[in-house]
């Protein structure tokens, strides 16, 4: 089959607790963001066992799979193995990439938590089909986060994947909402496109109307004028 070419520009990561879900239906919530055009998903479930987070899994699934957009699970390869589903999304404490490359094979898309540049040369290196650069702004919705970098440490990251000649695509995360995405783009603009989309929880998980959400943070991200045009109005 062959991997699958992946659309990174609105990248949807769930969360089931009651602060950011409500008493909302989670694939109610995830079906409607992809009806506003959400381009991938990751199933995170922190607290779920093993049974429960297969189940969410399959059904997950069977939703994503009738948008043609992705579904990664976070942290459990053993999940993302049992129910098919596209591939998944480690941390730097979860399994070590090279390991879930082997269960997991060629084509599954395997993406790395990455806050500095040695953990993302290394994850690039180690042949991740995306990093999630963050944390970049202090967020509700991630507490145990280790570092927040900003737009500047964003910027310094990207810098040195492009310096140190990898074209890995990245996405970052972390606090980012309809107010600060222009500006994030705008702030970690280099001349490559390695920052190909935004990755957000409560933006749209806790919105009033998650498609509508959805709907406008893909035009704010996609709307973006080129990174030339940028340098150019300076
Ligand atoms: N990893 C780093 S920050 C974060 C994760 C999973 C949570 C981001 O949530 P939000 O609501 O988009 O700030
Ligand atoms: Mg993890």
């Amino acid at each position: 089959m062959g991997k699958p070419t992946v659309d990174y520009a609105l990248y949807l990561v769930t969360d089931s607790t009651p602060a950011i879900l409500g008493n909302k239906s989670l694939f109610h919530v995830v079906e409607e963001a992809l009806k506003g055009g959400v381009t991938i998903v990751q199933l995170r479930e922190k607290t779920a066992d093993t049974g429960a987070f297969i189940e969410t899994a399959r059904k997950l699934l069977e939703i994503t799979r009738k948008y043609g957009v992705p579904l990664l699970i976070n942290d459990r390869i053993d999940v993302a193995f049992a129910v098919g589903c596209d591939g998944v999304h480690i941390g730097q404490d979860d399994m070590e990439l090279s390991a879930a490359r082997k269960l997991l094979g060629p084509d599954a898309i395997i993406g790395v938590t990455v806050n500095n540049v040695a953990q993302a040369l290394k994850a690039c290196e180690g042949g991740a089909d995306y990093l999630g650069i963050g944390t970049v702004y202090a967020t509700p919705t991630k507490t145990n986060t280790k570092e927040i970098i900003g737009a500047a440490g964003l910027r310094n990251i990207l810098h040195a994947i492009d310096e140190a000649g990898y074209d890995t695509p990245s996405v970052c995360i972390g606090g980012i909402n309809e107010t600060n995405i222009q500006r994030i783009l705008y702030q970690s603009r280099i001349d490559k496109n390695l920052l190909q989309g935004v990755a957000l929880v409560s933006a749209i998980i806790a919105a009033p109307s998650p498609r509508d959400a959805a709907e406008n943070l893909l035009k704010l991200v996609k709307g973006r004028p080129p990174f030339k045009l940028y340098e150019a109005n300076r």
